[in-house]
């Protein structure tokens, strides 16, 4: 099922994903890798630049022809949502999520950014996730959303920092525009830990990264601590935030979130980078065919479509950072 999906993309994009042919020789090589640093380790301009390229991502017009008021903002969501099955739950996860935050991260040079896609290091923030950084109304992302609203769509909107202003238009790939949306986890478990916290300690990290298999540490990277992060943020009991449904980027936290799990798979990849490097496999889905390095990675026009190979490594010239 998931193989006929994929087919269909394929077939309709064989040209563009032609345009990065993974035989031709690369003409040039990766001799300075961009760092990408943790949002606390960026200095107070690189993120208040950050934040206004992405204020500035949600005022211009959608670049895939959706319809207005869809901006450039919400070009991320739809394209997330509508590849839903392709990209989760298959070994594609790693390598799609890494072209994708690497998609962003051309979105906001073009804002006006002149720094590196950042991450957030929620390991190091799983005992008390809701006092993070990344929270600050001043310098970071905002906190919670207004928990005091009855359980209905719409209403756990943020309530301070820069993105109050913003209006998703879709939820899931439905256009349902509403404020930004959070609700985070209340503390839970003994002791009780808010966010579910205890579910993305460093201890589980390093379980999931002990792995020596791709297609295990894929499963268990994403099935883990990648998914509840996003429970976390989004899935208190007042209602779900916009990190929670398959439009997940509508929450910018989306990008730091998953910059940091690329960074946990390139940790990963940096154990034995001889083996690890181009490491890919599994089925894809339940008794799908064998995963390949020339799987087609589809980007919905964001970008060219392209191929797992050209995302492996990081150290390839089109990518070319380090953490
Ligand atoms: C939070 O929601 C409540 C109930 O809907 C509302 O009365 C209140 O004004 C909201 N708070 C803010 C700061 O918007
Ligand atoms: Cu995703």
């Amino acid at each position: 099922m998931k193989f006929a999906q994929i087919l269909t993309v394929a077939s309709g994009s064989l040209h563009t994903a032609l345009a990065l042919p993974s035989t031709l020789p690369r003409q040039q090589t990766c001799t300075s890798p961009k760092l990408r640093k943790e949002w606390s380790q960026a200095t107070a301009g690189e993120r208040s630049s950050y934040i206004q390229a992405v204020l500035c991502l949600a005022t211009k017009p959608s670049t895939l022809g959706l319809p207005s008021p869809a901006t450039v903002y919400d070009d991320f969501a739809w394209a997330h949502a509508t590849l839903n099955n392709e990209i989760h739950g298959v070994p594609a996860f790693l390598p799609w999520h890494r072209y994708f935050v690497h998609v962003y991260e051309d979105a906001l040079h073009d804002c006006g950014y002149t720094g590196n896609a950042l991450y957030w290091d929620w390991a190091a923030d799983s005992g008390a996730p809701a006092s993070a950084d990344v929270w600050d109304p001043t310098t970071g992302f905002g906190g919670n959303g207004n928990q005091t609203t009855p359980s209905q769509f719409g209403t756990v909107c943020v309530l301070d920092g820069p993105f109050t202003v913003l209006n998703p238009v879709y939820w899931n790939s439905d256009v349902r525009p509403h404020c930004l949306q959070r609700s985070f986890a209340e503390p839970s478990g003994d002791p009780p830990v808010e966010m579910f916290g205890f579910n993305y300690t460093p201890d589980i990290v390093a379980q999931v990264s002990s792995e020596t298999v791709y297609d295990q540490f894929n499963n268990q990277l994403e099935n883990g601590p990648h998914a509840a992060v996003h429970q976390g943020v989004a899935g208190g009991f007042r209602g779900l935030g916009d990190l929670g449904p398959v439009s997940s980027p509508n929450d910018p936290i989306f990008f730091l979130h998953h910059t940091n799990v690329d960074r946990i798979w390139w940790q990963w990849q940096q154990q034995d980078p001889q083996t690890r490097t181009f490491a890919y496999g599994g089925s894809i889905g339940e008794n799908g065919p064998t995963a390949d390095l020339d799987d087609i990675l589809p980007m919905q026009g964001l970008a060219p479509d392209s191929v797992v190979r050209e995302y492996m490594d990081v150290n390839s010239a089109h990518l070319c950072y380090t953490y």
